[in-house]
């Protein structure tokens, strides 16, 4: 029979929404003690603090100064889950024949909590994920991925000042001649299958769980040599 975790989720979604350091690590460890599945409770407690605030922030019912705070708590919140479930090591530089992803928040921007789950995600799948972070050049980007020679290179954006960065790393890869070296897959509130199809980006999803889908659909298909 399953239990009913409504008042942890309910206390971890009221944690995000106040921006409570405190409580959220107060859940964690509660949770932890319970046996709940920490990804449940980031997906739908936390997240769904997350999910709250964004709507809030988007009617203009919450100032810049508020979605701040309780995005600082997600993210100390989801770093901590990460941690806990060892998501947060990077892979080292031997190949352990996992698939491997690199991930990065484009250059000029700095949101990167929808590129954390995606990382998780394909952990859990058992990708090895490289994350260098948010703010990232895409020369930066093509170094890092010859470097730890990674099959997939994952970009996202969440500014439409920033989307053109995606569209600059397919022009670069092509130019420096290391385009079909590489799977590419973006993606960010933003983007769209259309965008990808436009700026020649292999795939797209809007979610961290259809990415896995698509990493692995995408992985297949070069495989079997058609992309
Ligand atoms: C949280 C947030 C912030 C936080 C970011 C915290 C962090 N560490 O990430 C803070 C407060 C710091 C912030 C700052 C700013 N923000 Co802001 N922010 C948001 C908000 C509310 C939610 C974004 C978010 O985290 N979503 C939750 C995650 C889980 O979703 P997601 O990122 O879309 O990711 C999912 C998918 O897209 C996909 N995905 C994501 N990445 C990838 C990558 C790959 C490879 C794949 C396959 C899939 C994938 O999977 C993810 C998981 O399901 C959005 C509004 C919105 N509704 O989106 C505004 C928003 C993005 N921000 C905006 C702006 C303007 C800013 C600021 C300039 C300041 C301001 N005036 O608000 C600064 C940006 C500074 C900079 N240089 O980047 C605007 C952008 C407008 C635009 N069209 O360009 C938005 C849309 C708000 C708005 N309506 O005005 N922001």
């Amino acid at each position: 029979m399953s239990e009913d975790y409504t008042d942890i989720f309910e206390k971890a979604k009221k944690a995000i929404i106040e921006g409570d350091d405190e409580t959220a690590a107060e859940v964690i460890g509660q949770a932890e003690e319970e046996g709940i599945d920490l990804m449940d409770i980031l997906m739908k407690g936390f997240g769904a603090g997350n999910e709250e605030i964004m709507e809030r922030f988007d009617r203009g019912e919450i100032s810049v100064a508020e979605l701040l705070f309780a995005s600082d708590t997600m993210k100390e919140v989801t770093d901590e889950i990460f941690r806990h479930l060892g998501l947060n090591e990077a892979p080292g530089p031997v190949s352990t024949g996992k698939p491997r992803v690199l991930l990065a928040t484009v250059a000029g921007d700095i949101h990167d909590l929808g590129k954390g789950l995606v990382g998780a995600f394909l952990k859990n799948a058992g990708f090895e994920v490289i994350d260098l972070g948010c703010e990232v050049s895409v020369e930066a980007i093509a170094l890092a991925a010859r470097e730890f020679n990674v099959d997939i290179i994952g970009t996202s954006a969440l500014l439409t000042s920033s989307l053109k960065e995606q569209k600059k790393l397919e022009k670069y890869l092509r130019e420096i001649g290391e385009r079909d070296r590489y799977i590419t897959m973006v993606g960010g509130a933003p983007v769209t299958q259309r965008w990808a199809e436009k700026i020649g980006a292999d795939g797209y999803s809007d979610t961290a769980r259809d990415a896995v889908e698509k990493a692995l659909e995408l992985l297949n298909k070069k495989k079997n040599g058609n992309r």
